[in-house]
């Protein structure tokens, strides 16, 4: 098999507990791993170089081992390691060009806009994201029907700034969400307590409807809201 750049694989690359994930390896101690059933595949580190790889087999998506030439063994009991991708939450102004400083000194009745966000830095889909951002509904009143998220087909660039990032999630410019838990990546909920939406849910988190929300590779997904200062 091959991955996306054409670069030649030695071995069958899915294990049976999981359609989507599957690692392949190769020559010169080249590993790739998918996680979206083959579509991209993207490299992981190697603890050897120069070592052909013949085989790989995993337990599960957790535990798998490596076996090549000279005797080489390897294994890895967290999926040949972890990503993490940090979840950014701004405030700004309509118009603004940076970030509100923290903490936000705005008066009672003005508008301001939350934006979250998470750059996706690899070659790779990140599939399944979710995020659930509780609102203080003591400080803030949620602006009904005011969810726009970044545009699924072209996203801003992982390496873009926060400005840039601010403007791809504008009105027009990003896509208008409804609050409703829907067939939308993200909503607006009341789970009770005091009057009013408490709760902002990105992808399908548990026990709502939310579609799932995905990370296209060297992309940034964002979502912004506007709340009033109570
Ligand atoms: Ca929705």
């Amino acid at each position: 098999m091959a991955d996306q750049t054409g670069r030649m694989f030695n071995s069958h690359p899915f294990n049976s507990k999981d359609a989507n994930t599957g690692w392949a390896v190769g020559a010169s101690g080249a590993i790739i791993k998918t996680m979206n059933g083959g579509t991209l595949w993207f490299p992981q580190t190697s603890p050897v170089a120069g070592i052909l790889f013949t085989g790989v087999h995993f337990t599960d998506t957790s535990t798998g081992y490596i076996v090549g030439s000279g005797g080489t063994i390897l294994k890895t009991t967290d999926g040949g390691g972890t990503i993490s991708f940090p979840i950014v939450k701004q405030a700004w102004i309509a118009g603004g060009t940076a970030p509100l400083p923290s903490p936000v000194l705005a008066g009672k009745g003005s508008t301001i806009i939350f934006l979250i966000y998470v750059k996706n830095t690899t070659a790779s889909l990140i599939a399944d994201v979710r995020i659930n951002d509780a609102l203080d509904e003591t400080a803030f009143q949620y602006i009904a029907n005011s969810l726009i998220r970044t545009s699924a087909a072209s996203p801003p660039a992982n390496t873009d700034t926060d400005l840039a990032i601010f403007n791809a999630s504008a009105a027009g410019t990003g896509t208008a969400l409804s609050d409703a838990v829907d067939g939308d990546v993200a909503s607006a909920q009341d789970t009770g307590g005091i009057a009013g939406v408490d709760r902002i849910t990105v992808g399908a988190v548990t026990a709502q409807a939310n579609a799932g929300a995905s990370v296209r590779w060297q992309s940034t997904f964002a979502l912004r809201f506007e709340v009033k200062i109570k």
